[in-house]
């Protein structure tokens, strides 16, 4: 059962922890207890998505700016190598480890050595599926089931009779994948009119996106809505469909989430119809968390990052101002 500590008074958003933050001009290094310079070893999912690469370029920039000195590595989207990653950190004997969880599973063992190195850790953007909560300081991230809520309410509010969804889902096992497909099936449910009948991983690439799109196009043979788990998958969709001489946004309505620039450009051109906002802004804030957690402050168990949704007409609007 996956343990997320949601109650009230563990969850502070965005704004309030950030609004406490002590700031991070970037006035000379982080110290840890011992004085020295705060040493962060840092286990990245990969390079999948242009989500990915906002929130690696947060972190590697908050962590300057913090004075805080980042060891970084990109997994390439094997739970493998953050494996190896990790176990290197606790060689290198870091201040902190943080990473974000390729999948739910199979981090007990090495996140057990990390404790007994007296090594705290940070979950940032994906959670943990384990019994023992002890084994991380704080998951920083968004609530995924509440995104697939946001997504499957603008479905049942846009849907005008049968509706065929097609799913291109994240990377399998991982709690965006799982949870962005619970959120969206829970508001559904109500409308026996809506139904996914076809559901396959795209691996949040823009590449497996289009793969399976282009086997949905040929397998079924009425498709109204695609629902990808991230702009990406959406955008490799668009591709296929276009391709097989239907128009994105209008013969096929796409819903995806992350809100990316790529994302949001598709959404304002009209090819995309809803964007569901995942900020991978999360440098500042998890930067401000490891210095309270490496002098043994206490934080909240659980930190939900604050997010919203895009219509065509709002992306329009607030793509000037986007920063990534
Ligand atoms: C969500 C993040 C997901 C994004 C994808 O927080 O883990 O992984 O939605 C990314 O774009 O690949």
């Amino acid at each position: 059962m996956l343990k997320k500590i949601t109650t009230a008074a563990s969850v502070i958003a965005l704004c309030a922890l950030t609004a406490c933050g002590s700031g991070s001009g970037g006035a000379g290094n982080s110290t840890g207890s011992s004085g020295d310079t705060i040493t962060m070893g840092f286990a990245q999912v990969g390079a999948e998505s242009g989500w990915r690469t906002a929130n690696t370029k947060s972190i590697q920039d908050e962590a300057k700016a913090a004075g805080i000195d980042l060891k970084f590595s990109d997994a390439q989207q094997k739970q493998e190598n953050q494996i190896k990653a990790i176990r290197n950190y606790i060689q290198q004997k870091v201040d902190v480890i943080a990473f974000s969880p390729v999948v739910e599973t199979g981090w007990d063992t090495v996140l057990l050595e990390a404790k007994r190195a007296n090594i705290p850790v940070i979950l940032t953007d994906r959670a943990i599926d384990s019994d023992d909560t002890s084994l991380y300081k704080t998951f920083l991230g968004s609530d995924f089931v509440e995104e697939g809520r946001k997504a499957g309410d603008w479905m049942v509010a846009n849907a005008t009779g049968p509706t065929n969804v097609v799913e291109l889902q994240g990377t399998t096992g991982a709690a965006p994948a799982i949870d962005r497909k619970k959120g969206f099936e829970e508001k559904i449910a109500s409308k026996p009119d809506i139904k996914i009948v076809a559901s396959q991983t795209g691996d949040f690439t823009r590449s497996g996106g289009k793969q399976v799109m282009e086997a949905f196009l040929k397998s079924q043979p009425k498709i109204d809505v695609v629902y990808a788990h991230n702009d990406d998958m959406g955008l490799g969709a668009i591709e296929a469909i276009k391709a097989a001489g239907k128009v994105p946004g209008k013969d096929i309505k796409i819903i995806t989430v992350d809100a990316v620039k790529d994302g949001m450009t598709a959404l304002a051109n009209g090819e995309i119809n809803f964007i569901v906002e995942c900020n991978p802004l999360l440098g500042k804030q998890l930067m401000e968390l490891t210095k309270k957690v490496v002098k043994g402050e206490q934080v909240p168990p659980r930190v939900v990052t604050e997010e919203g949704t895009f219509t065509q007409e709002q992306a329009k609007a607030a793509l000037p101002q986007r920063q990534y």
